[in-house]
């Protein structure tokens, strides 16, 4: 008696094709700014701005500008030595298609160096955030009377 196995193999992944058409875009979400004095006095005073970024084809955020300071970096932080530490990532962030990166207070962010005015609660920040692939987007970032707790939870 003939046994004859049966395999089936269903081969080739069943990828829409993307449509070409569509231009490299990036969503923004819950942006925000963190209340901060402005740097009349000490100099070296900033402030910090947090925010979902989704972007729909693979992108890179590359700067981010602002009327509002003296200049913007992308900052991330990280434990050196035990010591939570901000540095300046001049390569930008990544943002993979269609995948939110979170910057939020504790990791990555946006820094308002210089502010010229305070960042006053209940105000606002204007940005201007610089892609590698999608067109600039320039938003106007809230901040918020009742800001979330800074990263270590004291308040
Ligand atoms: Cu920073």
């Amino acid at each position: 008696m003939a046994r004859l196995p049966v395999l089936v193999l269903i081969t080739g992944p069943l990828l829409a094709a993307a449509t070409a058409a569509t231009p490299p875009a990036v969503k923004v979400t819950d942006a925000w700014c963190r209340a901060a004095p402005a740097s009349a006095l000490a100099g070296a005073l900033a402030g910090a701005c947090y925010m979902t970024l989704t972007a729909s084809g693979g992108d890179r955020l590359a700067a981010v500008e602002t009327p509002a300071a003296d200049h913007g970096e992308i900052h991330t932080m990280d434990m050196s030595g035990g010591v939570m530490r901000m540095r300046q990532l001049t390569d930008g962030i990544l943002l993979p298609a269609g995948q939110s990166v979170d910057l939020k207070p504790g990791a990555r962010h946006l820094m308002i160096i210089g502010p010229r005015q305070p960042l006053a609660a209940g105000g606002g920040v204007p940005l201007t955030l610089r892609f590698e692939k999608a067109a600039p987007l320039t938003l106007r970032a809230p901040i918020p009377i009742a800001a979330p707790p800074a990263a270590t939870g004291s308040r």
